[in-house]
């Protein structure tokens, strides 16, 4: 394990398509608008790249309309990538689609087999473990495997919850600093960050919760004035990217790249 789980020097990211229009989503917020996803990714690779990372951008998989969102393929860690079994049917292709890209850059990938189901959006890796949120799209049979694949390389998996109705853990919560967690009230509230700092997302801002630390800055959504303010209060270096079409598919910061 690193101290540094913040620190990167690679990033994948997968350029969205014009199929986004049927990604899957919770409730309708209206259409996406792909010319305005494309302007807020290129936003986001920019940015990314201003830390001195190297972002691999993939083309768009016509086939797969929520493949922008990488993070759900596969866990990266400093040892090895994980490949993950997304528990979203119309995802699990994505996957494969990933694989020949991580195989390319790490010596060693391994997989998720099943029968259980694991998604990246629900795993949190943290300087000192992986907390890995059981959720809709992830079960008790996929923490196991992770923890079995991940316990090889010397990292403990612990098993959290994520709160009803909220897709992803990370939905709700992502890492800032060292030893310090943004997270919503209501996340926090099931005592997963116990030993953590935690800083809360403004009231009514608990979307902004899916935040990225990435080096020196932090990204995240635009619209979420008073989050930012305190992040910036505090002394972080925020970046506000608009995430307004993402959000339409239940999508953040973290869902677009993979980094290590
Ligand atoms: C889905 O429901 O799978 C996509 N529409 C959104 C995935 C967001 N991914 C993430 O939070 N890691």
């Amino acid at each position: 394990m690193t101290d540094h789980s913040y620190e990167f020097t690679r990033a994948v990211t997968r350029k969205p398509g014009s199929s986004i229009i049927d990604g899957l989503r919770a409730e309708d917020l209206g259409t996406p608008d792909l010319e305005r996803m494309l302007a807020a990714h290129a936003s986001y690779v920019a940015t990314l790249r201003e830390t001195g990372a190297e972002v691999i951008e993939l083309p768009p998989l016509e086939a797969f309309p929520d493949s922008v969102f990488v993070e759900d393929t596969a866990l990266c860690l400093h040892e090895g990538a994980i490949l993950m079994r997304p528990g979203a049917e119309s995802r699990a292709g994505e996957v494969a689609e990933m694989a020949p890209t991580l195989r390319a850059l790490y010596d060693e990938v391994v997989a998720i087999e099943g029968p259980g189901t694991i998604e990246g959006g629900d795993i949190l890796t943290t300087s000192r473990e992986i907390l890995v949120g059981r959720s809709a799209r992830t079960d008790a049979a996929g923490v196991a495997e992770l923890s079995r694949l991940a316990g090889r390389w010397g990292y403990a998996v612990r098993e959290v919850f994520t709160p009803e109705g909220v897709l992803h853990f990370k939905t709700d919560c992502s890492l800032i600093g060292p030893n310090t967690i943004l997270s919503t009230r209501r996340l926090a509230a099931s005592g997963c960050f116990e030993g953590y700092d935690v800083v809360f997302t403004a009231d009514g801002e608990e979307a902004a919760a899916n935040a990225i630390r990435f080096n020196r800055l932090v990204l995240m959504a635009a619209g979420f004035p008073a989050t930012a303010a305190k992040l910036r209060a505090a002394g972080y270096d925020v970046r506000e990217i608009d995430n307004s079409e993402c959000a339409k598919l239940d999508g953040g910061m973290s869902c677009l790249s993979l980094r290590f």
